[in-house]
């Protein structure tokens, strides 16, 4: 008996069954649609495996003995392909014996059933198959959270440093390898200590996040990217940009910061801040798996240079 409850109507994805019984088939794909399943049925082993390779079938019913490929080797062939989701697969077979048994679930099925089924158990045996899907989902769901999370600074949402140290030189070695230009930015706040001392903690906050979102602003939407690298330190990486390009976009963005305001608790804030600016030129330099930390290394020179003058100014 099954009951509008046990109904799957909202699974959305078919079950792909391999059975070589005209017969048997019918029978099967006659009680998974009365328990609410859609339903792709293959007449063996190879069959229902070109299907999967082409479609997205989590769930696999076979039979065991079949034509030209086996239950067995089926559940073999799907355990051996690459797939970014799980795929639950049931063995439905006449075929009782211990040796059997041991042998379906060693080819790489998670249950093993013997016929002939009641739709009441295949109802049952599917939830445990949706279960072990749905953990899946949530797993993944997590875990891509969790990525996005770990490359981000919380305080401004831009890119934290891990991110910078992964990206950055995948960026560098892209645009030695097509003879591209990459230039990148070191940005520091002016005596941001003072910020700090003077209005609080909070206010410092503010600040750096006033401070991201200008330069989210003020660079190329889907090309250029920023990170924070330190405390009240960003970079920015210009992709396909020299070295004056990249002077101009930062004496651009020098002068956005120095007209930023902030207002925090009523009072205006103001903020400036120093720039260290370095480029990449393919034909200037030998390959090196180190490019990348050079140039932030030369941005971190003509920064410290900015600094020496007096702050509230670029370098390159
Ligand atoms: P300079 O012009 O030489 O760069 O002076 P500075 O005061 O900006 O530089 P310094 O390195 O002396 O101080 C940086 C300050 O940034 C000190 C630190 O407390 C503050 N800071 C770092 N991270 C944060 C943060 O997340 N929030 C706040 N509010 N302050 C931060
Ligand atoms: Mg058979
Ligand atoms: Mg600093
Ligand atoms: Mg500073
Ligand atoms: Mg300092």
């Amino acid at each position: 008996m099954t009951t509008d409850n046990d109904r799957s109507d909202t699974f959305p994805y078919p079950i792909l069954i391999a059975e070589d019984s005209g017969f048997l088939r019918k029978v099967l794909e006659g009680n998974l649609r009365e328990i609410g399943y859609d339903v792709v049925a293959t007449e063996n082993g190879r069959q229902a495996l070109e299907s999967f390779s082409g479609g997205h079938y989590p769930i696999v019913v076979t039979d065991l003995v079949m034509p030209e490929m086996d239950g067995l080797q089926l559940c073999r062939e799907i355990r051996a392909l690459p797939r970014d989701h799980y795929t639950y697969i049931i063995l439905l077979t006449a075929q009782d014996s211990k040796e059997s048994i041991i042998a379906g679930l060693a080819a790489g099925a998670d249950e093993y059933l013997i016929k002939p089924v009641e739709s009441a158990e295949l109802t049952v045996r599917l939830k445990t198959a949706r279960r072990i899907l749905e953990l899946e989902a949530n797993l993944k769901g997590s875990l891509e959270e969790i990525k996005r999370l770990s490359m981000r600074d919380p305080l401004t949402g831009v890119y934290n440093r891990r991110y910078l140290d992964d990206r950055f030189p995948q960026e560098v070695k892209r645009a030695f390898r097509y003879e591209h230009r990459i230039s990148v930015i070191l940005m520091d706040i002016d005596h941001f200590k003072l910020v700090n001392d003077t209005y609080g903690h909070h206010a410092g906050d503010m600040v750096l996040r006033a401070c991201a979102a200008c330069i989210g602003g003020c660079i190329r939407e889907n090309i250029d990217w920023q990170a924070r690298y330190g405390g009240e330190e960003f970079v920015i990486v210009l992709p396909e940009t020299d070295l004056s390009g990249a002077l101009v976009a930062a004496e651009r963005l020098r002068q956005q910061i120095a007209a930023l305001v902030t207002t925090v608790r009523g009072e205006e804030l103001k903020v400036t801040a120093s720039f260290g600016v370095a480029s990449f030129t393919p034909p200037d330099q030998q390959e090196d798996l180190e490019v990348a930390e050079f140039l932030l290394a030369q941005a971190d020179h003509c920064l410290y240079q900015a600094k020496g003058e007096g702050r509230n100014r670029v370098r390159g």
